[in-house]
């Protein structure tokens, strides 16, 4: 299967999964259900979830018990795109090809619609009935995780950070929840320590080559396909990548992660074909 229908099929999976768990909670307003729905169904690679699924499916063959797991991580992803896009953090008009979610609904509901997302992915992933990926859910998010990369980030701006403070933001910020993705997969397939090492080795490097490469494409990548626009790093004085080291190293050391994800995989052999194709993907994709 090539990674484009693998994408696909699971991000067509967790889109169905998560039209049930909104239908579940009937007693939401309804405008504040409307502006969770309307940035958790804007598209979006989907990729946390392609990969909660799939490291579920190549340890166990299945990957039905893992469905609640890859929900909430993409509704902790979304939630993070809507607060990112607020006036006090990156001030983003537009996400996802669409006008961004305080764009629409105003700032205090988009603030609630992320809020909301973000408690109740708790509930999703709570029903994996596995303690484990509950605790590696709020890891991946909290302070050591996403949020704390995001303080990070958003108290650099304008400075100037060396390679390693760089990479320490980009693996809190972005890195972390692709980890926990994968390592929640991995608990719900029954991985043993080895399998457990090797996929979170495997996201410690992909997450890596998802940031190189998303610094990369806000220099050169396509608006339309990219559904926002390009060259906001550079005019919010942002260090990036490719503004630490000129776009040659960047596209180097984006390859250097991959390679090193793939690396990681030895331990599957042939099954981890498509994840092996997926970390080349993540850095040639153009959106
Ligand atoms: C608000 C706590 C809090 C955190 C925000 C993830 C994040 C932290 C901000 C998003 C801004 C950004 C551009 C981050 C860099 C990489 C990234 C997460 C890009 C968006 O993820 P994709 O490409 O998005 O997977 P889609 O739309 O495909 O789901």
């Amino acid at each position: 299967m090539i990674v484009q229908d693998f994408l696909k099929l699971k991000s067509d999976k967790t889109v169905a999964a998560l039209r049930d768990h909104l239908n579940d909670w009937k007693a939401a307003p309804d405008t504040l259900r409307e502006a969770m729905e309307y940035s958790l169904f804007a598209g979006g690679k989907r990729l946390r979830p392609a990969l909660v699924l799939g490291a579920a499916e190549m340890l166990s063959g299945d990957d039905s018990q893992a469905l609640p797991a890859a929900c909430a991580f993409e509704m902790i992803h979304t939630y993070s795109l809507i607060h990112d896009d607020l006036p006090a953090m990156d001030n983003d008009d537009m996400r996802r090809g669409k006008l961004s979610c305080h764009k629409v609904y105003g700032e205090a509901t988009a603030l609630l619609a992320g809020d909301t997302l973000l408690t109740m992915a708790f509930e999703v992933a709570a029903k994996s009935n596995d303690i484990r990926v509950v605790c590696e859910l709020a890891r991946a998010a909290g302070i050591e995780g996403m949020a704390g990369g995001q303080y990070l980030d958003l108290n650099s701006d304008g400075h100037t950070l060396d390679l390693k403070n760089l990479q320490l933001i980009h693996a809190m910020k972005t890195g972390a929840l692709i980890q926990g993705a994968l390592r929640s997969g991995a608990f719900l397939g029954g991985a043993s320590e080895e399998q457990l090492f090797a996929l979170t080795e495997y996201g410690k490097y992909i997450g890596l080559a998802f940031q190189i490469a998303d610094d990369i494409l806000n220099v050169v990548g396509d608006a339309q396909e990219l559904g926002k626009p390009v060259g906001s790093d550079a005019g919010k004085a942002k260090m990036t990548y490719p503004a630490l080291l000129g776009l040659g190293e960047a596209r180097r050391c984006a390859q250097e992660a991959a390679d090193k994800a793939k690396n990681a995989l030895s331990v599957f052999g042939a099954q981890a074909a498509l994840f092996s194709a997926l970390a080349d993907y993540i850095v040639t994709r153009s959106s």
